[in-house]
């Protein structure tokens, strides 16, 4: 455990601090095999915490790193989904709500190939997986190539990605479509307030609200959402977990998940070509959906990407974070990557100006500064945004954002989110990706331009790791 404390090279005192209490952060939170999001609230293993996780983690132990996502990759169903939560036998029922016990994967989720022996949810998270694998590779090349970590992981995510573009293209038009709000993972995003509307909400005593033994009831969703959310999850559920286009009451593209898809599907080709597969076919399929993103869900009167409505057929007329996350996909349109600068700098987001970059515009009229996603900023987010900034060639603007979140990481203790204005703490402390992506910030080479056709994959040599500001 020490040694994993131990800092290989002088930094600055107050980054040696950040990094030991980041560090602290992800050694209480491992299980032995995985990471948890929080010891409270998230008490499981979830599926875009263990990715961004295992980008902070190559810093601490690549071995861990490695782990991380082979046992989130181990719980995979053979349709190829990987799934937002893998439950750990060793946590009580009641300590999370839903449990394995409402979404009894592995008799439900049989016909879609959910595995016998491990408990799961039914739903997905964005696909930050393979960008993950390929950075927990790049921060040791030598010892990810003894252990074949790469080889055993490319047909993992390869089938996560063919589930993706296959079962889940449920509008037809080339996007992975999500069929409840948990899984673009900005679950209580005012995006979905539209379409959640048509939804009848559970019975209000069918079910225990475990969260808010944990969060204060003002920054966690109404309960009218909840019920919502459990419905959702209910019917998916006893329809065996099918994708059928058409059947879901909620169905929406989203432009965050989709960059992530590319972005990870660029990070496949390296892979690809890590291992003697074939690049060119992961490219392709990158720049298909590259197309396909910017041809359904950019709205240029916004200046961002919106979220479509599968069921409506329309934009969701809500601007969320999630709009400006594309910044991370490389080659887009010139007009489109000059508009979403404006966007981040203006008014809605003001990037530059407060510390982070709110989840929904400033000027937005369900705007809360506390409520999880209707306004608090994120870490995983603004570190998308800062790597995005870096892509365009932003530096000073990415610098400024990144000495910002790690102020705002130390001072909030670690903090899930934080007020957009202030960066007070909001939601739990101690959560493993703000611990996690703190360690990424302060990694002086992090292989931030690593993914995508533009530019070279780093060498081995150009990761000095534990290497600090
Ligand atoms: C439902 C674990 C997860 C994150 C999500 C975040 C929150 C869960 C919840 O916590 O969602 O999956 O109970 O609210 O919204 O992004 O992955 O940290």
């Amino acid at each position: 455990m020490t040694s994993l404390l131990e800092t290989p090279a002088p930094a600055a005192a107050g980054h040696l601090a950040l990094r030991r209490g980041a560090a602290r952060v992800l050694l209480t939170n491992w299980t032995g095999s995985s990471t948890v999001p929080s010891r409270g609230l998230y008490p499981h293993q979830w599926s875009w915490d263990s990715a961004f996780i295992a980008i902070g983690l190559r810093h601490l132990s690549v071995r861990r790193a490695q782990r991380e996502l082979e046992s989130l990759l181990g719980a995979q169903w053979s349709d190829g989904r990987v799934p937002h939560i893998v439950f750990s036998p060793a946590v009580p029922l009641d300590a999370y709500f839903p449990s394995p016990d409402f979404w009894r994967s592995s008799t439900a989720g049989a016909p879609s190939g959910a595995p016998a022996g491990t408990e799961t949810s039914g739903i997905v998270q964005p696909p930050v997986h393979a960008l993950a694998a390929w950075l927990v590779h790049l921060a040791d090349p030598e010892t990810s190539r003894s252990r074949g970590f790469l080889p055993r992981v490319y047909d993992r995510l390869v089938a996560w990605h063919d589930y993706l573009t296959g079962p889940r293209d449920l509008g037809g038009g080339g996007l992975a479509a999500m069929v409840h709000p948990w899984e673009p993972g900005m679950d209580n995003s005012p995006c979905w307030d539209g379409p959640l509307r048509r939804v009848d909400p559970a019975a209000p005593g069918s079910y225990r609200r475990a969260d808010l033994d944990h969060g204060q009831a003002a920054e966690r969703p109404t309960d009218l959402d909840y019920g919502r959310y459990v419905r959702l999850a209910a019917d998916y559920r006893d329809s065996g977990y099918a994708d059928v286009p058409g059947e879901h009451a909620f169905a929406v593209e989203d432009p965050c998940v989709n960059a992530l898809l590319i972005v990870s599907e660029h990070a496949l080709a390296r892979i690809a070509a890590e291992t003697g597969g074939d690049p060119a076919l992961h490219e392709a399929r990158a720049a298909r959906l590259t197309e396909a993103l910017v041809a359904r869900l950019w709205s240029p009167s916004d200046g961002m990407f919106l979220c479509r409505d599968l069921v409506g057929g329309e934009l969701i007329p809500e601007r969320s974070v999630a709009g400006l996350v594309p910044l991370v996909v490389p080659g887009l349109p010139q007009h489109v990557v000059d508009a979403l600068l404006d966007t981040a700098t203006g008014t809605g987001f003001r990037l530059g100006e407060v510390p982070m970059a709110p989840s929904y515009d400033f000027t937005g009229h369900a705007f809360d500064p506390s409520r999880y996603w209707r306004g608090p900023a994120w870490f995983n987010t603004n570190w998308l945004l800062e790597r995005g900034l870096r892509r365009y060639g932003r530096a000073r603007a990415a610098d400024a954002l990144r000495t910002a979140m790690l102020d705002a990481a130390g001072a909030s203790s670690f903090a899930e989110y934080v007020d957009p204005f202030t960066a007070q703490a909001r939601g739990t402390r101690a959560f493993g990706w703000t611990a996690a992506l703190t360690l990424d910030l302060l990694a002086a080479a992090r292989n931030s331009d690593d993914t995508g056709p533009a530019g070279p994959a780093a060498p081995a040599s150009a990761l000095p790791i534990g290497a600090r500001t």
